[in-house]
């Protein structure tokens, strides 16, 4: 039948075709979901991944982005570690034309260099994160500690400026100290720990903003540890909606997230194969969504959901 013919075609479009994925690394709950999906997509399109891990290196970005220009592969996904550094090899790519979807993060080279990227908007999602706490906290006094993100990575940049947007203007609200703590759940909870002994033992921190899910679930340790309620002593608001901060929410330890969904590959796999049917040029820009989550939406109800789809 015709509908047979089509979806036979459609899967046709990708069959065979190799993609080398230059993945950052596992830093975070979020990442390795985004890993397991790509992997997932890859194979039920037929898609032979060639998949790198960085660990956290830009360099290994590099060389294993040359080594998939060696192989020959029929497009690259780059997750850019951090945004600058990138226009020698991307221009090396492009010389040897393969195209480079971009996923989660940004670079700061010309957009003439990838083909398009699969993103959320990071500066909005600093803003729903922060304008949480504005409502959240009314005219109190707020004292905010803030665990960055990677030094350099445009989701540490975008969500910190999309944060002070929001605070903006409220006095009562003031950043109070500021630190990376690399998107990861150990530096997360270190980094806490010295926040919390520089401000009188927590005492004195009314709100933790942190850029990633997984930091704020190691500070959450922290200010336990440190014999406070997090979640009411001190009030903790992050990104990306990883099942373990639904687990935090549901037992009244963390307030508020933002949703990042991890099936980055999907859209960018999407634009591949109309690329590699016609040559279709996407839009240079893919925006996913970016959904506030507090305790009131069902936080248990979530985390069951979100268990077993990558993370
Ligand atoms: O939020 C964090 C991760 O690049 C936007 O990287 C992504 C971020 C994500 O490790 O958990």
């Amino acid at each position: 039948s015709a509908a047979i013919l089509a979806v036979t075609a459609a899967s046709a479009l990708a069959e065979g075709e190799t993609v080398g994925f230059a993945q950052i690394g596992s830093e975070s709950g979020w990442r390795a979901a985004e890993t397991t999906l790509t992997k997932q997509q890859a194979e039920e399109r037929g898609i032979d991944l060639r998949f790198s891990d960085a660990q956290q290196k830009q360099e290994n970005q590099i060389a294993a982005i040359r080594s998939f220009i060696a192989q020959g592969v029929d497009a690259i996904l780059l997750a850019p570690v951090v945004a600058t550094g990138w226009d020698s090899v991307l221009e090396e790519a492009q010389e040897a034309e393969i195209p480079v979807v971009l996923l989660d993060r940004q670079v700061d080279s010309s957009d003439e260099l990838y083909l398009t990227a699969v993103g959320s908007n990071l500066v909005h999602e600093g803003e729903v994160a922060g304008e949480w706490l504005v409502n959240a906290v009314g005219d109190e006094e707020c004292r905010i500690v803030e665990l960055q993100g990677t030094t350099g990575s445009t989701p540490a940049i975008d969500r910190k400026t999309g944060f002070e947007n929001a605070i903006e203007g409220h006095d009562n609200m003031e950043i109070v100290r500021s630190q990376t703590g690399d998107f990861t759940r150990a530096q997360g909870k270190e980094v806490m720990e010295s926040f919390l002994q520089a401000e009188n033992g927590g005492k004195d921190i009314c709100a933790l903003y942190a850029h990633n899910d997984d930091m704020a679930v190691g500070a959450i340790q922290a200010i336990k540890e440190a014999g406070l309620a997090p979640g009411e002593d001190i009030l903790v608001v992050s990104i990306d909606a990883v099942p373990d901060i639904f687990k935090a929410m549901a037992d009244g330890e963390a307030n508020a997230t933002v949703e990042l969904t991890p099936n980055m590959a999907g859209p960018a796999f999407d634009v591949l194969e109309a690329y590699w049917a016609d040559g279709t040029a996407p839009e240079k820009f893919i925006q996913t969504e970016s959904r506030l989550f507090t305790q009131d939406d069902d936080p248990t109800g979530e985390y069951e959901a979100r268990k077993g789809l990558g993370y």
